[in-house]
């Protein structure tokens, strides 16, 4: 589809002087603390920290500045200097605090003291942390611990993480959902379950050997702009990248290197993707169905010769399943559910054919959906076809979200037992952990709504606003008997209160973590499955912070009975003494790990699959045959859109740092939605018209946002696109991938209406 003129146009590419000003704009908004170049400086290198924002890797051969416009606004946020006191909860009640926006709450600054909420006066009021630990722990105590949870969201290290998880069974449940449950638990389900791998295959080095890069749904420029460089690279030595994605991201269209001269100068960036598929939203499957048809006819035509056969035969099941399906499923109806056409697929799967080496990336545009199960299914089809998994400059490369996001999960926060070394845990601890299944995001949304729910544990994040059906689960939230947030800032996830409720101020990863034994190192694992060391330098926004590892040994400690073989009060005056832990744990992948943290670009776990060792139940990689070919189960309809909800390029998740989405060229707004002229003339719609949008989910409940503005946009037919968080309360709850309950933040059911308002 070309543009119509009238669409939205930003004619930069990615990076560039833009990029330069994006941090520029932060560093001023937040009026940073001194020396925080510095600290810029050592991010993502070893001996420095390791940056909060994304979870790419981090190379051995660091550049000079190894960050990135979002990289540096991250930790420019964490390091202002904006204070969020006593003073300023005693000024605001906290029900006044819930008509401010995402991003004022958070521009006050760090929260500096551990507060207590008072219902009485609707405020938060100064408390003292032993006060907080055992008011916490003796409710802890009182309740049913089936009906705590303990959420993560990915940012805690590996310590913290391997501390907090095994909290909760020493308490007694298995209820540890992480942001990975909003997130990439579609691709821990998936991939688990066909090559045997909750992770990625890939490692950094695969990006300088591939010849062709198939991007679905993942937004590069703004969400892992190191990605960028190696993308970049990659294309400059002849390989192919051919993306699939509603919107024309420019990330993936073209990047000018703000570390090159010449194209800061001349303005010339490299073009990325050397093909561009607006596929309509949920239109995966049958786009991959598409690919994988093309290949199987050129097969033939080749007599044979281009699908792997040896490969299928040693390592792989259910491809005579997968060929019938393949066969069986008809262009028309493959253009149709995808919104392409047969001769630009065919062109992609042209690429995919001639070459050798082939890396298929994605991110939240295949994992949240409905059917993201199918998606992801469809994608290791097309690499196993010609053995694309398990050799080098070849895999599945799902881009994770937080920096640690992908470690949390490995080190045991998981509300599911089977992925757990229980069994070592009792060993090493000496007591009985519970066996039964936790609750994913979307049952504990469930257990709030039904009462089942008591009390909340936040490390981080900001759940209740992150969560679909936001309207719906507020008010049922202040039913619970207790809430506790660990947190840097002031969210709106903060002013939703159980009958007792905490808000505790902790140390940001930039920060100095100093304990009883010293200055402490922590740690993280990126999407490569590499672990980094990470050492904090800056002094403390507050000298009454303390350190996550302090905060959950402190409720631990208050909560349980004593045991000789858990030490909280050793354990964070020493966090090596928990890596020594977590080394005996998860021995093959962990051991000496105290000694291997601070090789540079981080120590390698390693990855089964990588190897062709296919840890699934049939220890062989697994084809799938999709019974659908829409990544949603609502049927087409007149005056139906599949809304898409995405970040701008100015956010990270719900922290909101200002109004620019310099990259699509929207600047100063976030209440929006965007349409492409066709669908609009259609639906009788103008430029800048307020509207509402209403849920179409098929069920009782009335979801509806008012107030938003018609802005038009080159988007697929049917397919209209608003951002994350503000669109939450539209997505229905019971909306949410069939296998792993990711909910599907992707393609969900709307109308739209002219507005009131
Ligand atoms: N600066 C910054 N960095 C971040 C974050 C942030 O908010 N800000 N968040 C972090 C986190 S937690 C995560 S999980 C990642 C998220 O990073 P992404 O995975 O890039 O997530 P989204 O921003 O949701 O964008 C999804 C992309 O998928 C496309 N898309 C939507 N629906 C479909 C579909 O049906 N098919 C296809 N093929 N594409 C589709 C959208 O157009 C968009 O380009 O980024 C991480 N990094
Ligand atoms: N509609 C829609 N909904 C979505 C998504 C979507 O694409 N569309 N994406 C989903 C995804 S991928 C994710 S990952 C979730 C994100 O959900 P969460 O991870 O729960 O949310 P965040 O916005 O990342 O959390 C921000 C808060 O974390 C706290 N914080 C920041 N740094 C630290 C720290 O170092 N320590 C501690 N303890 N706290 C800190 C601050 O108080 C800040 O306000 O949202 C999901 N929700
Ligand atoms: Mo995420």
């Amino acid at each position: 589809m070309t543009n119509p003129p009238e669409t939205v146009e930003y004619d930069n590419a990615t990076g560039g002087w833009g990029s330069l000003r994006g941090m520029g704009s932060t560093a001023l908004g937040e009026k940073s603390t001194p020396g925080a170049l510095e600290t810029l400086r050592s991010q993502n290198k070893t001996g420095g920290f390791m940056c909060t924002s994304c979870a790419w890797g981090k190379p051995k051969h660091p550049h000079a500045f190894e960050f990135c416009e979002n990289g540096a606004k991250a930790t420019l946020w964490e390091l202002t200097t904006h204070r969020c006191t006593p003073e300023f909860f005693a000024k605001h009640s906290v029900t006044e605090l819930r008509g401010w926006s995402d991003h004022d709450l958070e521009h006050e600054g760090r929260l500096t003291h551990p507060m207590r909420y008072d219902a009485a006066s609707d405020h938060y009021v100064l408390c003292g942390w032993e006060e907080a630990f055992s008011a916490i722990g003796a409710e802890l105590e009182a309740i049913d611990p089936k009906s705590a949870i303990f959420y993560a969201s990915g940012r805690a290290s590996l310590e913290t993480s391997y501390l907090y998880a095994l909290f909760a069974r020493l308490y007694g449940h298995n209820n540890l959902p992480d942001s990975s449950n909003m997130c990439h638990e579609t691709t821990s389900v998936t991939l688990n379950s066909l090559i045997g791998s909750p992770v990625g295959t890939c490692v950094l080095d695969d990006f300088v050997q591939c010849d062709a890069i198939f991007f679905f749904g993942q937004n590069t420029g703004t969400n892992s702009p190191r990605f960028l460089h190696p993308l970049q690279k990659a294309v400059e030595r002849g390989c192919k990248v051919v993306t699939f994605n509603p919107i024309r991201e420019k990330g993936l269209i073209e990047f000018v290197n703000p570390q090159r001269p010449t194209q800061m100068l001349t303005g010339n960036g490299t073009q990325i993707s050397c093909q561009y598929l607006q596929v309509r939203a949920g239109g995966d499957i049958a786009a991959i169905m598409g690919l994988c048809k093309y290949v199987l006819a050129e097969d033939a035509r080749r007599g044979g010769t281009l699908i792997d056969r040896a490969f299928i035969a040693e390592h792989c099941l259910g491809f005579e399943a997968f060929r019938a399906k393949a066969d069986a499923t008809t262009w028309d109806r493959i253009e149709q559910e995808s919104g392409l056409s047969r001769a630009d697929i065919e062109e992609a799967g042209r690429v995919y054919v001639e070459a050798e080496r082939v890396i298929g990336v994605y991110g939240m545009g295949l994992t949240q959906h409905v059917h993201g199960f199918e998606n992801i299914a469809m994608l290791v089809n097309l690499l196993l076809m010609r053995g694309h998994i398990g050799r080098p400059g070849a895999g599945i490369c799902p881009v994770r979200g937080h920096s640690n996001v992908q470690g949390q999960r490995t080190v045991g926060i998981s509300e599911k037992p089977e992925l757990v070394p229980l069994d070592k845990f009792a060993e090493q601890f000496d007591f009985d952990p519970p066996r039964d299944k936790g609750m994913t995001t979307v049952e504990v949304c469930e257990g709030v709504l039904d009462g089942s729910v008591q009390a909340f544990i936040g490390l981080g994040g900001n759940f209740l606003r992150a969560i679909p059906d936001q309207a719906r689960i507020e008010p049922a939230w202040e039913q619970m008997r207790l809430t506790v947030q660990i947190a840097t800032k002031l969210n709106r996830g903060h002013l939703f209160n159980g009958k007792i409720a905490y808000l505790l101020p902790c140390l940001g990863r930039s920060e100095e973590d100093m304990q009883a034994g010293g200055p402490q190192t922590v740690t993280i694992e990126d999407s490569f499955s590499h672990i980094h060391a990470s050492i904090g330098h800056r002094k403390p926004a507050s000298e009454h912070l303390k350190s996550e590892m302090a905060i959950v040994a402190g409720i631990a400690k208050a909560t349980l009975p004593p045991n000789p073989k858990v030490r909280w009060d050793e354990w964070t005056a020493d966090y090596s003494l928990v890596r020594d832990l977590i080394a005996e744990t998860y021995h093959e992948e962990f051991h000496d790990m105290n000694a291997r943290i601070f090789e540079p670009g981080g120590f390698y776990r390693g990855n089964g699959a990588r190897e062709r060792i296919w840890k699934t139940e049939s220890g062989k990689a697994q084809f799938t045959a999709p019974d659908m070919l829409a990544a949603t189960d609502v049927a087409d309809d007149d005056g139906r859109y599949r809304l898409v909800t995405v970040r701008s390029n100015d956010q990270f998740n719900t922290t909101i740092y200002g109004y620019s989405d310099r990259l699509r060229g929207i600047e100063g707004k976030r209440n929006i939605v965007l349409i492409n002229p066709a669908d609009m003339a259609r639906a009788g719609l103008t430029e800048g018209q307020r509207v509402s949008l209403t849920g179409d989910a098929g069920d009782s409940h009335v979801r509806r946002i008012d107030g938003l503005e018609i802005i038009p946009f080159d988007l697929p037919d049917g397919t209209i696109v608003g951002y994350y968080p503000e669109l939450n309360p539209l997505i229905a709850l019971h909306h949410h991938d069939r296998h792993s309950k990711t909910p599907a933040s992707k393609a969900v059911p709307v109308r739209i209406e002219p507005s009131a308002r």
